[in-house]
């Protein structure tokens, strides 16, 4: 039989998890012949409620699942991970700035990229989708120095999911005839979708659709705006949608993104378009199917898409400046 995948999960108590560790354990991530060994991190006051959800997972019989290890040890959490998802964080509270945001859950990210350091397989793959989750995933990659940079990612594929969708419906179209739908900057309000190397039916999608006013104001805020607009609709923050595009992110990782298509994911800056190298920023990418990835070069950007990356760009260098002291 293969050998199980180790999946450490942060947050497990928490609303995204309680989507996403039952799609882990039916197969949904790794594939239906892969075993999964889920090790399942909170803080210790949540532990009890993590009991619960083992109880319900459990309660499934989940043939692939080989073991479930329950824990507020980051140590034990991560020891022999091949998967780290950093999904859990200090929430906003009302009253909170970014910055104050940015600050609590900092230290966070020291403790855990320390512990995935030490603890982890040598093949090791992190996922940020905590927020700020570029930034997280910087802070991480610092205290990690013996997991290769690139091994860092943050999540903006519920953005990417959000545009295709969008697209989608103002074009009439089903949402697989999206294509190229990339995201680029920081996974916050200032995020640029950049609809104009985006296909619909293998043609721009800005011959499709022929709003252009729309595309360049209401379909740019509506991706933007969408994470709050879920709140006030749902009293609570998106969780299924984010487990869902948590899967696509770590499978696709692991699968050769096909030729006319490429995905949103935010990785350690190589200079690409001009971001300042380092930063933890959203770019189009292609996957090898082994794990690889790498930044998709060539895309012709204009004037417009210039100015929204370096807004976006901007955001991020003032949040790293906000954790400088963390990056060691
Ligand atoms: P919840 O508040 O429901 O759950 C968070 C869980 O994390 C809690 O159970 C808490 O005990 C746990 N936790 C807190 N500190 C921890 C630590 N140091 N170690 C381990 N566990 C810890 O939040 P949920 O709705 O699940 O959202 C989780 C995170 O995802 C939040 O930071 C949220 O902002 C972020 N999101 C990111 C998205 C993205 O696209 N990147 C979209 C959805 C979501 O907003």
């Amino acid at each position: 039989m293969t050998k199980p995948v180790r999946v450490a999960v942060t947050g497990a108590a928490g609303s995204i998890d309680y989507s996403l560790l039952f799609r882990i354990a039916s197969g949904d991530l790794l594939g239906k012949d892969t075993p999964v060994i889920l090790q399942l991190i909170e803080i210790t006051p949540a532990m009890q409620a993590l009991e619960g959800v083992a109880m319900e997972i459990n309660d499934c019989a989940f043939p692939l699942l080989q073991d479930m290890i329950l824990t507020d040890d980051l140590n034990k959490g991560f020891d022999g991970a091949n998967l780290a998802l950093l999904v859990g964080g200090m929430p906003r509270k009302a009253g909170m700035e970014r910055a104050d945001l940015i600050r609590a859950n900092g230290p966070i990210f020291t403790g855990q990229g320390k512990a995935i350091n030490d603890n982890a397989a040598d093949d090791v793959r992190v996922a940020v989708v905590a927020n700020p989750c570029n930034t997280n995933a910087l802070i991480a990659m610092h205290s990690a120095p013996d997991v290769p940079n690139e091994r860092f990612t943050a999540m903006t594929r519920l953005d990417e999911n959000r545009a295709k969708s969008q697209l989608a419906a103002k074009a009439g179209v089903a949402v697989a005839d999206v294509k190229k739908m990339g995201i680029w900057g920081n996974h916050s309000n200032t995020m640029y979708p950049d609809f104009f190397n985006a296909t619909i039916g293998g043609k721009p999608a800005t011959e499709v659709i022929s709003d252009h006013a729309w595309l360049k104001g209401d379909f740019i805020s509506t991706v933007q705006q969408r994470g709050a607009a879920i709140i006030k609709a749902r009293g609570s923050s998106s969780a299924a949608s984010a487990a869902n595009a948590l899967i696509d992110h770590v499978r696709d990782w692991f699968t050769v993104t096909p030729e006319d298509d490429f995905h949103a994911m935010a990785v350690p800056s190589d200079g690409s378009y001009g971001v300042q190298e380092g930063l933890i920023y959203s770019f189009p990418v292609r996957c090898d199917g082994k794990g690889g990835y790498e930044i998709v070069q060539g895309i012709e950007l204009n004037d417009f898409s210039k100015e929204k990356l370096k807004v976006t760009e901007a955001q991020l260098l003032e949040e790293r400046e906000v954790v400088a002291d963390l990056l060691t």
